[in-house]
C-alpha cells in the first residue's frame, strides 16, 4: 500500500500540479498530475527529479544560536526580545523582514501583517522585487492594478506569440512544452523570440531577433508607431477604455526608423518582418520574463509592451494580451498579500488612507505603516550603513543572488542582529545568522502558492516534519505573540491564516480591487484540504471559472480607464574602454537559483556542472581566451568571478553570460552577482542582472584539474573550483595558480581518506599530466586527473567510475589512463537528464539513421519524457547533418 498526495512543484512560476507517492518503505517518487490545468500531468525535468533532493543531508534541523544547537523557546524569544527591543530604542524602522517569493501565501501573509499593521513599518521587501517589481509596477501603472489579464490557454489559442526577454524553454519548460504542442498541431501558428542571445527557447521561433541589449523600449515604440498608422488600431477601444494615447504616440514617433535600427540593433527587415506579423495578427500574446523586467528600464519596457496590446484592444480576450511569467512559484501569491514594501495586502495601496484604514479596522491593528518600506537594494543598503540594527531573512540566499552581492554579504556580517530561516543549514546567508530557525520544506508545509495565469493550487505535505523544523508561518506567529500580539497571530494551521486572507480580499471590496477570493473566506480545514486548483477572482457567492480580465475594460483606475504610459526610447550605456563587454546572466535547465535543492541530484548536475561564461568565439580571440580555459571577470564593484569559457555562435558579440546558481559553497569564486552594481530602475527599484559593464581576461592557471571522489572535499583554497554531486559522491572541476605540489598529501586531507587508502600514480614530467587514484579494496574513493591545459578526460565516463568495482588491476588502471575501456563506451556530456543519455549516444544514434528528435526519442527515450532537452538533441542532429555535408 502506498499513499499518494496531491501538491504543487515549488519551483517554476508555471505551478504544475505533483503527484507524490510515498511507499510503505518511506520511498517517495513523483509524476505530474493530469487533472492539474497548468501541465494536465507533464513535468520538466526539475520537478520530474524532486524525489531526489528530499533527503536530510545537510538540513537544518534544529534552532541555533550563534552555531550552538538550542531550543525553540530560547530561540523565538532571543528574536521577540531583540526585535522588541530594537523598535523600542530606535524606532520600527530600525528593523526590517526580506522575505521570498518561495514562501507559501500564508507565510507571507503572516510576515506582512506582523510588519505592517504591528510593528508598524514597511520595511518588509522580497526577492520578488529582484524578479518582478517592474512587471507590478508597469501593470499598476496601466491598469490601476497589478492584474495579469490572461492564462496559459490563451498561448494555445494564440495566432502569434511574443517571447521578449524570456528563456521559456528552460525556465518555464512545461508551459514551453504546451506552447510547442500547440505550434506542432496548428503550424500556421507564430513565434518570435526577443533575446540577445540564441537560447533553446529560439529553436522553435520563425523570427529571432537578437536584440541590443535593453533595446526593448526602443523597439515597442516602433511597434506602437507602425500600428498606429495601420488598421490593426481598435479606436473603439481606445476611445472607449483608454486614456493618454496621443502623448504615448509622440513619444513612440520621436525615434527615426534608423534611430529605431540603432537602438535595437535589428536590421530594418527584421523589423519590418516583426512589425507586419503583430500588426496582421489579431490573436498575439506577447509574454515576457526577466529579460524585460531585470533592468534599469524595466518599468517603462512593460509599459512599452502593454501599450501595443492597449492599442490593439488585444487584451483579456482568448489568445490576446501581455502575459507576464512569474518566476517563483509564489511570486504571485506574494503580491495578493502585499509582501513588497511598497504595497499593502490584498491588493491594496499603502499611499492610499482609506485603503491603510480598511486594512487596520480588518487587523484590528495597533497601527498601520503609512508610507512604503525600503526596497531591497535600499534595505540592504541601509543594513549597511547602521540604519536597520535588525534584520530577519526567510527563504532566499541573498549573499548569492542580490547585486553587489560582496557588499551584501559585508552588510549582513556587520549588522548587529541576524535572523534566518531556512531549510538547509550551511547556505552562504544561513552562515552568517546569529539566529537559523530550521523550516519546514516541501513535501512537509502546507499552504498554497498563486501561479502565473492567477492560479491557486494546494502544497499538500507528505512527509513528517524531520527534527524540530517548523513552518515559517509559525515561526513568524510565535514571535508575535512573544511581542505581545497574542490575538492577532493566534493562528493554529495554514487554513486559518487562508481563511483570513481570502475574507481580507473581500472586505469592503464590491469589486472596487481586482483581488477577491471571498468565495473561501469561511474555508474551514476539510476545505482546505480538499482545495482544488483555482483562478482568482472568485467571489463570494462565485464558482471556480477560466477569468480573464480587460477585454471590456473596466481598470482599476478610479476613472475605470487603463493609461498609456508614454516611454522614452533611451538605450543606457553602460560599457567603457574599461569595461567594454556586457555581462548577461541568468538561468540554466537544470538547476534552481542557489542550488540548495537542484544541487542534490547528481543527474540534474550532470547538464552542467560549472559555472561558465558564454562568449562569441570572435570575442574570445580577441582575448586570447581559448574554449575550456577559465576567464576572470572584473566590473567597477570591484570584485572579481572565475569561471570556464564556454565559446558559442549563439552568443552576440560584445556580450557575456553567465549563470546566476554557484555560490560560496559550491565554488571559490562563482558568486556573478558580486560583479552586479546595485544600479535599479527609477519606478521599480528593480535591479538591471542583465546588463553589467565588465572587463574580461584569460585565468593563467597553472595547472587544471578534474577529480571525481566519494567525500565531498573540504578547504579548496584555490582560485577555481567547482563542485557538483555525482552519482556516489562529487565531482570537483579545479585549477591552481602555482604548479601543484605535494598532491598526495593534499588529496588525503581534503578528500578526507582514510590512511589505508591504496594510491596507484601516473605522473609524466614532460606533458604536465599527472592522475592519482586512491582505492580501498576494490572502490574508487579519489580519481585527480591534474594537467597544465584544461583536463581532456571524459567527465561522464569518470563520473560513472565511482559505482564501478575494481577487484582488478586492468580495471584501476583503466582509471589511472583516464579512457573508458572498449566494452564501456563514454556517453559524453549529459542531453537527456531524465534518461541520462549523453551527446555520443545522440551521435551514434543519428549516425545509425535516426533523422528526427522523434527518431533518437525512440531508439535512446531521450527526449521522451519531460522534452526540455529536445531543442538540444535537434541541434545535435543538425550538426551532425552540417559536419556531413561539408
Ligand atoms: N531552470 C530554471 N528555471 C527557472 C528558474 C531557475 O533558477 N532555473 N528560476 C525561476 C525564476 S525565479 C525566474 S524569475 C524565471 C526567469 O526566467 P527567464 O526570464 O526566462 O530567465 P533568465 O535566464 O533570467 O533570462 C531570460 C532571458 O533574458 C535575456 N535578456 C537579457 N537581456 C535582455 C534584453 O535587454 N532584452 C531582452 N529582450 N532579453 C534580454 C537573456 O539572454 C535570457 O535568455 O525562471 C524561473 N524558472
Ligand atoms: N545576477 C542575477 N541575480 C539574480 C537573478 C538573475 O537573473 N541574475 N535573478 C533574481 C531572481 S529573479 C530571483 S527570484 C532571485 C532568487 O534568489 P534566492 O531567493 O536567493 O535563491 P534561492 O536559492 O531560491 O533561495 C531560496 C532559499 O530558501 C531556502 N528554502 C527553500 N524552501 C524553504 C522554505 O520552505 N522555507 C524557508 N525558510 N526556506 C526555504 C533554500 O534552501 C534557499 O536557501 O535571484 C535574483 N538574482
Ligand atoms: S515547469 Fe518544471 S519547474 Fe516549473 S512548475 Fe512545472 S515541473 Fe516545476
Ligand atoms: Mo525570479
Amino acid at each position: 500500500m502506498s499513499t499518494e498526495t496531491r501538491t504543487t512543484c515549488p519551483y517554476c512560476g508555471v505551478g504544475c500540479g505533483v503527484i507524490a507517492t510515498v511507499s510503505d518503505e518511506g520511498a517517495v517518487s513523483v509524476k505530474g498530475d493530469p487533472d492539474h490545468p497548468a501541465n494536465f500531468g507533464r513535468l520538466c525535468s526539475k520537478g520530474s527529479a524532486l524525489a531526489e533532493t528530499l533527503d536530510l543531508e545537510g538540513r537544518a534541523l534544529y534552532p541555533e544560536i550563534t552555531g550552538e544547537r538550542t531550543t525553540w523557546d530560547k530561540a523565538l524569544d532571543m528574536v521577540a526580545r531583540t526585535f522588541a527591543q530594537t523598535i523600542a530604542t530606535h524606532g520600527p524602522d530600525a528593523v526590517a523582514f526580506y522575505v521570498s517569493g518561495q514562501l507559501l501565501t500564508e507565510d507571507y501573509y503572516v510576515a506582512n501583517k506582523l510588519m505592517k499593521g504591528f510593528i508598524g513599518s514597511a520595511n518588509i521587501d522580497t526577492n520578488s522585487r529582484l524578479c518582478m517589481a517592474s512587471s507590478v509596477a508597469g501593470h499598476r501603472r496601466a491598469f490601476g492594478a497589478d492584474t495579469v489579464p490572461g492564462t496559459y490557454e490563451d498561448l494555445e489559442l494564440a495566432d502569434l506569440v511574443v517571447l521578449v526577454g524570456s528563456n521559456m524553454g528552460w525556465c518555464h519548460p512545461v508551459l514551453y512544452q504546451r506552447l510547442a504542442a500547440a505550434k506542432a498541431a496548428r503550424p500556421g501558428m507564430k513565434v518570435v523570440v526577443i533575446d540577445p542571445r540564441r537560447t533553446a527557447t529560439s529553436d522553435i521561433a520563425d523570427l529571432h531577433l537578437s536584440i541590443r541589449p535593453d533595446g526593448d523600449v526602443a523597439l515597442f515604440n516602433g511597434l506602437l508607431a507602425h500600428l498606429a498608422k495601420s488598421t490593426a488600431i481598435d479606436e473603439n477601444y481606445l476611445a472607449t477604455h483608454t486614456t493618454g494615447f496621443a502623448d504615448t504616440f509622440a513619444a513612440a514617433s520621436a525615434l527615426s526608423f534608423a534611430g529605431l535600427i540603432e537602438s535595437t540593433g535589428l536590421s530594418a527587415n527584421e523589423l519590418r518582418q516583426f512589425f507586419g506579423l503583430f500588426e496582421r495578427t489579431e490573436k498575439a500574446v506577447t509574454c515576457y520574463s526577466q529579460g524585460v523586467n531585470q533592468s534599469s528600464i524595466g518599468t517603462n519596457k512593460v509599459n512599452a509592451i502593454i501599450n501595443c496590446h492597449l492599442a490593439t484592444g488585444r487584451i483579456g480576450r482568448p489568445g490576446m494580451g501581455p502575459f507576464s511569467l512569474t518566476g517563483q512559484p509564489n511570486a504571485m501569491g506574494g503580491r495578493e498579500v502585499g509582501g513588497l514594501a511598497n504595497m499593502l495586502a490584498a491588493h491594496m495601496t499603502i499611499e492610499n488612507p482609506e485603503h491603510r484604514d480598511c486594512v487596520q479596522r480588518f487587523w484590528n491593528a495597533p497601527t498601520i505603516a503609512s508610507r512604503p518600506g525600503l526596497k531591497a537594494v535600499d534595505m540592504f543598503e541601509a543594513v549597511a550603513d547602521g540604519r536597520i540594527k535588525a534584520l530577519w531573512i526567510m527563504s532566499t540566499n541573498p549573499v548569492v543572488s542580490m547585486p553587489d552581492a560582496d557588499r551584501v554579504k559585508a552588510a549582513i556580517e556587520a549588522c548587529p542582529f541576524v535572523v534566518v530561516s531556512d531549510i538547509v543549514k550551511e547556505t552562504d546567508t544561513a552562515r552568517l545568522a546569529h539566529v537559523l530557525l530550521p523550516a519546514t520544506g516541501w513535501g512537509e508545509k502546507s499552504g498554497t502558492v498563486t501561479n502565473s495565469e492567477r492560479r491557486i493550487s494546494r502544497q499538500r505535505p507528505f512527509l513528517p516534519s524531520p527534527g524540530e523544523a517548523r513552518p515559517d508561518w509559525w515561526q513568524i506567529a510565535e514571535v508575535a505573540r512573544r511581542m505581545g500580539f497574542e490575538e492577532a497571530f493566534s493562528f493554529r494551521s495554514a487554513a486559518e491564516i487562508f481563511a483570513e486572507h481570502a475574507a481580507l480580499s473581500a472586505f469592503e471590496n464590491d469589486g472596487a480591487r481586482d483581488f477577491d477570493i471571498g468565495a473561501h473566506a469561511a474555508i474551514d480545514e476539510t476545505g482546505f484540504d480538499a482545495l482544488a486548483p483555482f483562478q482568482w477572482p472568485q467571489p463570494a457567492g462565485t464558482g471556480p471559472r477560466t477569468t480573464r480580465f480587460f477585454a471590456e475594460g473596466r481598470f482599476f483606475h478610479p476613472d475605470g480607464k487603463a493609461r498609456f504610459v508614454p516611454v522614452a526610447p533611451d538605450v543606457p550605456q553602460r560599457t567603457s574602454s574599461d569595461f567594454p563587454l556586457v555581462l548577461n546572466t541568468g538561468r540554466v535547465r537544470d538547476h534552481w537559483h542557489t542550488m540548495t535543492r537542484t544541487g542534490k541530484s547528481a543527474r540534474l548536475s550532470a547538464h552542467i556542472a560549472e559555472p561558465y561564461a558564454e562568449m562569441h568565439p570572435a570575442d574570445a580571440r580577441g582575448l586570447s581566451i581559448g574554449d575550456a580555459d577559465l576567464v576572470e571577470l572584473a566590473s567597477e564593484t570591484g570584485s572579481r568571478v572565475i569561471v570556464r569559457t564556454l565559446l558559442s555562435e549563439r552568443q552576440s558579440r560584445g556580450s557575456i553570460f553567465v549563470p546566476m546558481h554557484w555560490t560560496g559553497e559550491t565554488s571559490a569564486e562563482g558568486r556573478i552577482d558580486a560583479l552586479v552594481p546595485p544600479v535599479t530602475d527609477p519606478v521599480s527599484g528593480q535591479p538591471a542582472s542583465k546588463h553589467v559593464a565588465v572587463q574580461a581576461r584569460r585565468f593563467a592557471a597553472a595547472a587544471y584539474g578534474f577529480a571525481i571522489s566519494a567525500n565531498r572535499p573540504e578547504g579548496l583554497d584555490l582560485p577555481y573550483f567547482a563542485l557538483a554531486r555525482a552519482p556516489g559522491g562529487w565531482r570537483t572541476e579545479l585549477a591552481w595558480q602555482q604548479p601543484a605540489e605535494e598532491l598526495d598529501g593534499w588529496c588525503r586531507a581534503r578528500f578526507r581518506l582514510p590512511a589505508k587508502a591504496e594510491l596507484i600514480g601516473y605522473g609524466d614530467r614532460a606533458t604536465g599530466i599527472t592522475r592519482l587514484a586512491y582505492f580501498l579494496e576494490e572502490r574508487l574513493l579519489l580519481a585527480l586527473f591534474v594537467a597544465t591545459t584544461p583536463v581532456a578526460v571524459s567527465r561522464q565516463w569518470a563520473v560513472g567510475q565511482l559505482q564501478q568495482c575494481h577487484s582488478d588491476a586492468r580495471t584501476r588502471f583503466a582509471v589511472i589512463a583516464g579512457r573508458p575501456a572498449a566494452d564501456r563506451p563514454d556517453p559524453g556530456a549529459i542531453v537527456c537528464s531524465c534518461f541520462s543519455v549523453g551527446v555520443n549516444q545522440i551521435v551514434g544514434a543519428v549516425k545509425g539513421g535516426c533523422r528526427t528528435v522523434e527518431a533518437v526519442g525512440k531508439t535512446l527515450s531521450a527526449g521522451t519524457n519531460c522534452g526540455s532537452c529536445r531543442a538540444e538533441i535537434r541541434g545535435i542532429i543538425d550538426a551532425c547533418h552540417a559536419a556531413a555535408a561539408e
